[in-house]
């Protein structure tokens, strides 16, 4: 069986839970710590040496690490229900608009780098709060207008660019749900928020969320 090191707040980590739990792929949850002092930490680094989370055991001498790569293996290797689907036009739609969250805005928040800012450089916390917001609005504020134009032009539809979820809803979900629980301001994005309800109607997302995992505190 599949095993996947995760952490219920790895924002990374939930994007792999929804498509494994959407693809009906069974997994193990390893639970891994992201704290570096801990000890467990030092072992997780033979598996993933960037130490980051998450890391798939997918195969007996496969450990992939980095959600993206993740994400092309799975929908490579359990094709039946594709999460990056449509024509070669709507294909490049989905992976731009899920590069948003996985190259422009996440590494940006990523914990290393609050903490970096902290004890690197001794920003006191309203000013770390402040770039953590900036970020996700410049990424919120653009992905709010190309949804509310495609859905303008394409007869409003449930998820981000079809009516079935891609990896745009797989990489935007668990970047609101980041977002809300760290009380930022999300009404000026009224189609991300629909577009979020509308997957947590799903029971892949449903699972997928960091408060239903078994290592939620
Ligand atoms: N680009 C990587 C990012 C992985 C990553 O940064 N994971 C975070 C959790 S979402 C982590 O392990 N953070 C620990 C740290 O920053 O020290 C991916 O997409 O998998």
């Amino acid at each position: 069986m599949l095993q996947l090191f995760t952490h219920h707040r790895s924002v990374s980590a939930h994007r792999v839970r929804i498509a494994l739990n959407y693809k009906g792929v069974s997994y193990k949850s390893i639970f891994t710590d992201m704290d570096h002092a801990r000890g467990d930490r030092l072992s997780y680094l033979n598996v993933n040496p960037q130490g980051l989370i998450p890391a798939l055991w997918a195969e007996d001498d496969l450990v992939i690490s980095q959600s993206s790569a993740i994400l092309e293996y799975l929908e490579e290797r359990y094709p039946e229900r594709p999460l990056l689907h449509g024509d070669i036009a709507e294909r490049a739609r989905i992976r731009s608009f899920a590069q948003i969250a996985i190259a422009d805005t996440h590494p940006l928040n990523n914990l290393r780098v609050l903490r970096y800012l902290r004890d690197g450089m001794n920003v006191p916390y309203e000013k770390r709060r402040e770039w953590f917001e900036h970020w996700i609005h410049k990424a919120f504020a653009p992905m709010e207008s190309i949804l509310a134009n495609h859905a303008r032009e394409h007869d409003e539809q449930s998820y981000c660019f079809t009516d079935k979820p891609s990896l745009a809803d797989v990489c935007l979900v668990p970047q609101v749900s980041m977002a809300a629980r760290y009380d930022v301001n999300l009404s000026d994005y009224p189609t991300i928020r629909r577009v979020y309800r509308a997957c947590m109607t799903l029971a892949a997302f449903q699972a997928a969320d960091p408060d239903n995992q078994a290592d939620t505190r």
